[in-house]
Order: structure tokens, then sequence, then C-alpha cells
């Protein structure tokens, strides 16, 4: 027969590595596609969003692999840079993660991702917007990353959130806090825009996994 410490010990043990289990493994995924639907986001813009069939992978291409079969496909034209984009409502407390993971297969076009994130700072479950001005945020904090997307191939971004900037400083508390406290919705809405490599030109890319992680 144990002694109660000795089973407390072992109790102490099993929670401690049950929890770095947790750490290591968890995440919040957003939308991986394989349900071959786009409900969970909204467009706008000149781009044209549709579901694609992902293409083969090398053997050992393990981010390939992670895609599956579906992902979303991105494309589109521009005559001033800016195609257009997705977006999708969230409302999550995003407080424990700390990077934004994002599966990428690109083209011959090339391209670029802008990427934003909303936290809501005047706790109202709204992002309020200028429609006046770029549909600007005027009350929550704006965060903004520009990544390039490379050629054909499955490439994976890891973004921590520490590399978004803020854009629209002195609208909301200029504070990552995507908490859900006192009645704040958290981390209200991502966007995830395409911007071609030359002021007159086209960008296609395929969108897979996207995630929240620790
Ligand atoms: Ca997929
Ligand atoms: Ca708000
Ligand atoms: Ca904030």
């Amino acid at each position: 027969m144990k002694k109660p410490r000795d089973l407390l010990v072992l109790l102490v043990t099993a929670c401690w590595l049950a929890s770095t289990a947790w750490a290591q493994f968890s995440f919040y995924q957003i939308d991986d596609f394989e349900g071959a639907k786009t409900e969970r986001w909204y467009r706008f813009g000149n781009a044209q969003m549709a579901i694609g069939v992902n293409p083969s992978f090398e053997a050992d291409d393990v981010i390939g692999e992670s895609c599956g079969f579906y992902s979303l496909k991105l494309k589109g034209g521009t005559n001033n840079w800016y195609i257009g984009g997705i977006g999708s409502d969230l409302g999550l407390d995003a407080t424990a993660y700390t990077r934004l993971q994002v599966d990428l297969y690109g083209s011959e076009a090339g391209g670029k991702l802008k990427i934003e994130l909303f936290d809501d700072d005047n706790n109202n479950n709204i992002l309020e917007q200028d429609s006046a001005a770029d549909w600007q945020a005027t009350k929550d904090d704006k965060y903004g990353i520009e990544v390039k997307v490379l050629e054909k191939g499955f490439t994976r971004l890891s973004i921590p959130f520490s590399a978004f900037k803020l854009e629209n400083p002195g609208k909301g508390d200029g504070v990552w806090n995507p908490h859900q406290k006192n009645g704040s919705a958290g981390l209200l809405k991502m966007q995830i825009i395409l911007l071609a490599d030359r002021s007159n030109g086209q960008a296609e890319v395929n969108l897979d996994n996207i995630l929240f992680t620790y």
C-alpha cells in the first residue's frame, strides 16, 4: 500500500505530464478546408475564393501531407497592387496563443499576403469602421503583417503575434489584448489580403491549416 504522500507525488507528476502534452499539442484551428466549404470566410475586393484540390507532394513533404485534400484558393488581378481578400469573424479569447500558423502553396504569379488581426478594445463585440476612410478600425486595434508568397511547393508560415505591427495607433488601446474580459469579444476578426508583386499583375495562392498555436 502506497503512502498518501507517494500518491500525491504521482498525481502531481501525472498532472504535470498531461499539461506538458496539452501545451505541446494543442492549438485553435480556424480552418483546414477539409469540409470543402468556404462558409467561414467572407470575401472582398477583386479576390476570387474557391475550394482547391491540393497538388500531389513528395513522400517526405510533411507540410504537403498535413494539408490533406482541400485548401482555399485565392486569386485575382489588379492595376494598383491591391487585389482583395478574405476575412473571418472569430470572437475568440486568444490570450493563450502566441503565433499564427498558415500553410501556403504559391504559383508562378508570386504575390504577397497582408494578414490583419483586430482585437475588441471598447468591449462591444463589434468592429467599428470608418466607411469614408478606407474602412479603418476606429475603436479597436488593428495589427498587420505582410508576407511573401513563395512559388510552387508547400511552405509553412509561423508568425509570432509580436511580429504584427499596430496599424491604427490612437484608435484602440494600443495593446495586444485579445482577451474576453469586461464584455470584450477578444480577437474579433482576421483578414487575409492578396497583393500583387507588380502594380499591374496577378497573384494566386492556396491557403491551408490556418490556426493559432502556442
Ligand atoms: Ca486542407
Ligand atoms: Ca469594438
Ligand atoms: Ca487592444
